[in-house]
């Protein structure tokens, strides 16, 4: 038999086998994380909110350009995320802009699937403006799914994933810093090589690094890219912000004395999911097109085999 008839048959055996082998793993590593869906696979919902202008009375920008957002949905449409799956909000975020992304997950999301939660802000503005503790967690902890994952990005941030620690459904809250920390956000005039939320870098990279895979299972956790990110963030703190007397100064400005630490900040992660939860979802609808491509492909060279043999 001629190359070519081999290599039409052998390929689309390869690709197939590749995408059974694929499906087989994933629906293994599912099960074993308690992963319930009709489909087999879970489906995502998340909504970003990012605030870069505030008020001119008394509140410092964030310039970063919706750099935060940008990496977190980045992030998740790498792991297979639908985009129509992902409300992002920007700016403008006062109690009813929150409160309607909120209320939009809730209707979205089943009970299988997962809710993502992440906003970047001041602190202040959580809770002077957006009153976030009286109102948020209460909502939070009615949402209907056991694989909750709230991302708090701010000044204090662990003081706006405490009062969902006893939320009785499964969940993970992950909060930058801790409650009486500063988080830092790199902006372009500063010359430091992160703009933007050094946290959320080291946070989303680690989401799709296989070196963030702590347990080999071919999968990044929520909570391994957590603990992978933590040392990375504390490494360029130290070496990158606070060897700058400058921005050292600003710390100290607002009563804060990060070289007393060890390593500063220190992000929290309450972990109330058991086992590890996992947010990639299966790209099937980018492997099947490919698939279906270079197999029809395949047809075609051998249909033009035959017709040249026919000659
Ligand atoms: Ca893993
Ligand atoms: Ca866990």
């Amino acid at each position: 038999m001629r190359k070519k008839y081999w290599m039409a048959l052998i390929l689309p055996f390869c690709l197939g086998t590749i995408v059974f082998a694929t499906i087989t793993q994933r629906q293994d590593i599912g099960n074993s994380n308690n992963i319930e869906s009709v489909n087999g696979w879970v489906d995502g919902w998340a909504a970003l909110l990012e605030m870069n202008e505030f008020p001119e009375a008394g509140w410092n920008d964030l310039p970063v350009n919706f750099i935060n957002s940008e990496r977190m949905k980045a992030s998740l449409l790498s792991l297979g995320w639908k985009t129509d799956h992902i409300l992002e909000i920007r700016d403008d975020l006062n109690i009813q802009a929150v409160q309607e992304a909120l209320e939009w997950l809730c209707n979205n999301t089943d009970s299988g699937d997962i809710a993502l939660f992440y906003i970047f802000t001041h602190g202040m503005w959580m809770s002077h403006v957006l009153h976030w503790n009286d109102w948020f967690p209460a909502k939070w902890k009615s949402l209907d799914t056991s694989k909750k994952v709230l991302i708090i990005d701010t000044c204090h941030a662990e003081e706006f994933i405490n009062q969902v620690r006893d939320d009785e459904s499964s969940h993970i809250s992950v909060a930058c810093c801790s409650a009486d920390e500063i988080a830092w956000a790199g902006v372009e005039e500063e010359g430091l090589p992160i703009i933007g939320s050094v946290w959320n870098y080291y946070f989303t990279e680690a989401l799709s690094n296989s070196s963030a895979d702590h347990d080999g299972n071919g999968i990044v956790s929520v909570e391994e890219a957590f603990n992978f990110s933590t040392p990375l963030v504390q490494k360029y703190m130290n070496e990158k912000v606070f060897t700058v007397p400058e921005f050292l100064q600003q710390y100290h400005d607002l009563g804060i004395y990060p070289e007393n630490f060890t390593e500063y900040p220190h992000p929290v992660m309450d972990d109330g999911y058991t086992d590890q939860l996992i947010i990639p979802e299966f790209p099937f609808s980018i492997i099947l097109p490919i698939f279906i491509v270079i197999t029809s492909a395949m047809l075609v060279v051998d249909k033009r085999a035959r017709a040249k043999l026919c000659v």
